[in-house]
């Protein structure tokens, strides 16, 4: 039987025991973060992605009828396993006013400033937004830590917000985390060799520790750049939609912009600037 993830009331920032809990677990779910305006901008972001390569597919001819309009949540299902042309987690597609937007969202830059504290909130290019399909074995994540995802000895320190854009269960492949993990250092991962070819660890054996994550839109998932986590099969008929996005105050997080990206502080980086780094125009 698997725990309940903590709760902790609505409101930011974080209790004392939303603080504390944070520092025992390395994670920390809090409800109701994101205004409605970050929720309809991923939900933006997400069917445009989804209609360009239903388009793209159609038109290349490996998909011969081009669907019509359908709800973000089984769109893309009409591409079946021509989907995995797209890769396990998209941001190259979703790059965007949308994207800069949510990790600016006030409720979720209130609470990443009382969690990691500092003078200035910088934001990562490593964000991923992820469709899981149903059935796709593409996009289970196994048990990893984040920060082996960086460059060998990097001294990032950073938190990652996880974010889903429709309700996320079991079901669907929601997040599994260990809590407290993120004490015992970064472990030793394998690599493995399939086509999603992420970074694992052994699974940990079922146990209380091992939190299911079940959210809603709105809700954001805090973890700690140690702290271990995976996500499951999609056994439903919708598709899994979320996007993760990583925070620190030191520039170590920042592996491809040219310069640290400030989220909130002093000289925040603006839209136009954010969007040039990745060839794109407001
Ligand atoms: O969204 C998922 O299924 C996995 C997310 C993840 O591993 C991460 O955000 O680091």
């Amino acid at each position: 039987m698997l725990s309940q993830p903590t709760r902790l009331p609505t409101s930011a920032p974080l209790s004392h025991e939303g603080q504390a809990a944070w520092e025992r677990d390395g994670f920390l779910i809090v409800r109701n973060v994101l205004k409605p305006e970050s929720i309809a901008g991923m939900h933006t972001a997400f069917a445009r992605a989804s209609d360009r390569i239903l388009d793209e597919l159609h038109t290349s001819g490996a998909m011969p009828a081009r669907p019509g309009t359908a709800p973000l949540e089984t769109a893309l299902c009409a591409a079946g396993s021509l989907a995995n042309r797209y890769g396990r987690s998209w941001r190259q597609l979703v790059v965007g006013p949308e994207v800069f937007a949510i990790h600016h969202d006030p409720g979720l830059v209130a609470i990443l400033r009382q969690l990691i504290g500092g003078t200035t909130l910088l934001g990562s290019s490593v964000f991923n937004a992820r469709p899981k399909l149903p059935g796709q074995r593409l996009t289970e994540v196994p048990w990893h830590q984040d920060l082996a995802y960086f460059p060998e000895g990097s001294p990032a320190t950073f938190v990652t917000a996880w974010m889903p854009a429709v309700p996320v269960d079991a079901a669907n492949g929601c997040m599994q985390v260990l809590a407290g993990s993120h004490r015992a250092g970064l472990a030793a991962h394998r690599q493995e060799t399939d086509e999603a070819g992420f970074l694992s660890l052994p699974a940990p054996p079922m146990g209380p520790d091992l939190v299911t994550c079940a959210m809603q839109p709105g809700d954001v998932l805090f973890m700690h750049h140690l702290v271990w986590h995976a996500s499951g099969p999609n056994t439903t008929a919708g598709i899994r939609w979320s996007i993760d996005c990583r925070f620190s105050n030191q520039p170590d997080l920042e592996i491809q912009f040219p310069e640290p990206w400030v989220v909130d502080g002093p000289r925040a980086t603006d839209l136009q600037t954010w969007l040039g780094w990745w060839n794109r125009r407001a």
